[in-house]
């Protein structure tokens, strides 16, 4: 790809010069992708982040030459970080090469299944195969090792899709659709494959008579409402949807959603709504190269009419509104980016991928990044087997103010990393550019960016994170697609929190992911301040992680929290376990699904101690912290007071007169309460 872009490319380039002395124009998002064509988006919103699926089709390629399917995420719509081939073909045994066409992914249970389009090497037509994963990107594997329907030349295009019942449904089909229901191992079906009666009222007439559908169902259900989206209408495609109020018709033509435009005679939808916004994914031929066989994935914001109808969708350059700015004084992985031109990624020995094959004058633009206060300086991880280059660091077009420029040294190997760093003069928000500079050939590789200054949250020594959503999310997201948004209405210390609305579940928050400064087996000390506004509301803050197949979720602390009082959950020198990958730490309710803040979230390292006792809630006596009062909180309360509380919510308990210190007195108060001699401790008394 990267050949054919800079060609071409560098041709614009050369005849923009030719006519006229203008700046070089600010690109935006759409294609998201530049790095390769990508085709047959794929949209799903998991643990607050929009991952998009998509084909690959070949460099230069005559026809539909797709060797693999690749996954894009972002949180913010306009910054896409690439996480490459999730799912190649050759997964896959009994199927041929590069036919990997149309998939979809959708999660069940904590489990991935991609649901793809083959053609299998024993012939007979084109087969639906099904893969699993317990991540949304992968790895991947052949869930079933021969197909899940077909091999028949009309079955291309998997959409699939789990009703509120739980029946999942697997439509698919070219020129018809056709569906079939899935059983809840989502790797077989009840029921034989049905041919979709394609009446006219249901799916609309072309001007020779014939239906409109075409092929690429996506399929979905909004309130009450069961919609078929498809590429309809013959070549050049468009798309149009027909909707139905149950999950197997009666269907109703509803029209077209997007006119055919952009280079590409298919087109190939996707919709999915994400953190309140509705967004329509599809394909065009509209980067440099592009056409039928060379597309590029883009997206669009869209807004329901009132009726539930779609409105009409135009292709546009710009992609969606940013939905929050980056945060640069975190480690940002480089090949998450909003355009770049020239470079290519590839899988870093750190993990993830890095931006490759740079030469003079390529660029990657980060949209939006807030630099505060102000930054002053930016550090990398850079690697280069030859003699390195510069990388100049400009705000707000590629050929913008420069504010600082790093030196990259060869390191002997294009993964041997070295941090580098200068010293750069910047504040507020700008689109950022990485303008990379030096002789001719491959200059380096570069894996990690970030900056620090005076914008920066200052942490105290052996603090990892401090998030206080004074001035962004950093890195704190929906889990399982809720709303969180920073808001003045409440907060813990300073001005700002993280409200957390929109939930249907105990189980969505607010959620991270722990970023390599933590690592399996160490330990570490986590906090986090929530309060429920409304309801008295017992938080978990807990980690989640995989290990081998499983997911896994672990309590780190626990705590009611009285409505409208702020706790602190807190996990001193908490221990993540051996061999645990893809760490987040989240928090979530017991139960419920009211509306939440959550604060001064924090991760630090072993032996810090982040207790705040002010604000940790502790019922007077129940040492154990069972939500009773008993015995055992006695013999509790007598072992941490000749030996320390394991706990400082265990010793809060223990302190039943509430003077802030557990003495003997303490114990007494808790041997009349079981007695009952008293029937409250003195703080509740008062
Ligand atoms: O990408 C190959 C085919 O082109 C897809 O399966 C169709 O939906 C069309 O986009």
């Amino acid at each position: 790809m990267k050949k054919t872009l800079r060609s071409a490319a560098a041709l614009m380039a050369a005849a923009a010069l030719a006519l006229s002395s203008a700046p070089a124009a600010a690109r935006a998002d759409n294609p998201l992708v530049q790095t390769s064509y990508t085709s047959d988006p794929a949209p799903l919103v998991y643990d607050g982040v929009f991952y998009m699926y998509t084909g690959h089709d070949a460099d230069g390629a005559k026809d539909y030459v797709m060797p693999d399917w690749k996954c894009f995420s972002s949180t913010d719509m306009q910054n896409w970080t690439d996480h490459g081939t999730i799912l190649p073909e050759s997964t896959f045994a009994w199927a041929g090469e590069n036919s990997a066409w149309a998939a979809q992914c959708i999660e069940r249970d904590g489990k991935f299944y991609m649901y793809v389009t083959v053609v299998p090497k024993n012939g007979g037509g084109r087969a639906i195969g099904v893969a699993v994963a317990d991540s949304p990107i992968g790895p991947f594997k052949d869930a079933l090792g021969k197909p899940l329907c077909g091999p028949d030349w009309a079955f291309i295009d998997p959409t699939v899709f789990i009703d509120n019942d739980g029946q999942a449904y697997l439509y698919f089909g070219n020129p018809n659709p056709y569906y079939v229901k899935l059983n809840k191992d989502m790797i077989s079906y009840s029921g034989s494959v049905t041919k979709v009666d394609m009446t006219p009222e249901g799916f609309g007439s072309k001007a020779d008579g014939s239906r409109m559908y075409v092929e690429g169902p996506w399929f979905y259900r909004r309130g009450d409402l069961y919609y078929l989206l498809y590429a309809a209408n013959g070549i050049p495609e468009n798309i149009a949807y027909s909707t139905a109020p149950g999950p197997t018709g009666p269907w109703t033509y509803r029209g077209v959603i997007m006119p055919s435009e952009g280079r590409s005679f298919t087109n190939h939808c996707g919709i999915v709504d994400y953190e309140g916004h509705s967004y329509f994914a599809y394909h065009n031929g509209d980067l440099p190269g592009g056409n039928g066989f060379q597309r590029s994935v883009c997206v669009e914001e869209f807004t329901y009419n009132a009726d539930g109808t779609i409105p009409t969708i135009k292709m546009s350059k710009s992609g969606p509104a940013q939905l929050r700015p980056l945060d640069p004084f975190q480690k940002t992985e480089a090949e998450c980016f909003c355009w770049e031109e020239g470079i290519e990624t590839e899988s870093c020995s750190e993990g993830g991928l890095n931006i490759a094959n740079i030469e003079n004058g390529d660029y990657i633009k980060i949209k939006g990044v807030d630099f505060g206060d102000g930054a002053d300086t930016f550090t990398a991880s850079v690697a280069s087997a030859t003699s390195g280059g510069k990388i100049e660091l400009r705000i707000d077009k590629a050929d913008g103010e420069l504010i600082g420029t790093c030196d990259v040294p060869g390191t002997d190997g294009w993964q041997s990393w070295q941090e580098v760093s200068t010293q750069v003069e910047v504040s507020g928000q700008h689109d950022l550019y990485m303008k990379f500079t030096g002789e001719s050939g491959f200059l380096f590789n570069v894996d990690w960016w970030k900056f620090s200054g005076a914008g920066a949250p200052v942490l105290e020594e052996g603090v990892l994170f401090h998030s206080t959503f004074e001035r962004s999310l950093d890195s704190w997201s929906g889990r399982g697609g809720v709303s969180v948004e920073r808001s003045a209405d409440a907060f813990a210390k300073g001005e700002k929190s993280a409200f957390v609305s929109g939930r249907t579940g105990a189980w969505q928050g607010v959620i991270r992911k722990l970023s390599k400064d933590f690592q399996p087996g160490e330990s570490y000390s986590f906090s986090a301040m929530a309060m429920s506004p409304e309801e008295d509301t017992k938080f978990h803050l807990t980690l989640q992680y995989t290990l081998g197949e499983d997911v896994i979720y672990k309590k780190i602390d626990s705590s009611l929290a009285p409505a409208g009082q702020w706790v602190q959950l807190c996990g001193n020198d908490f221990q993540l376990p051996e061999d645990a990958q893809d760490m987040y730490v989240y928090v979530e309710t017991d139960e419920g699904d009211e509306d939440f803040y959550a604060d001064e979230l924090i991760g630090a390292v072993s032996g810090t101690d982040l207790a705040e006792p002010e604000l940790i809630y502790a019922l007077p006596g129940d040492v154990d912290q069972n939500g009773r009062i008993s015995v055992f909180d006695l013999i509790c309360a007598k072992e941490g007071y000749t030996e320390g509380f394991s706990s400082p919510r265990r010793s809060k308990s223990a302190d039943t007169d509430g003077n802030g210190e557990v003495v003997l007195n303490d114990l007494v108060l808790l041997q009349r309460y079981l007695l009952g001699s008293i029937s409250a401790f003195p703080d509740s008394m008062n």
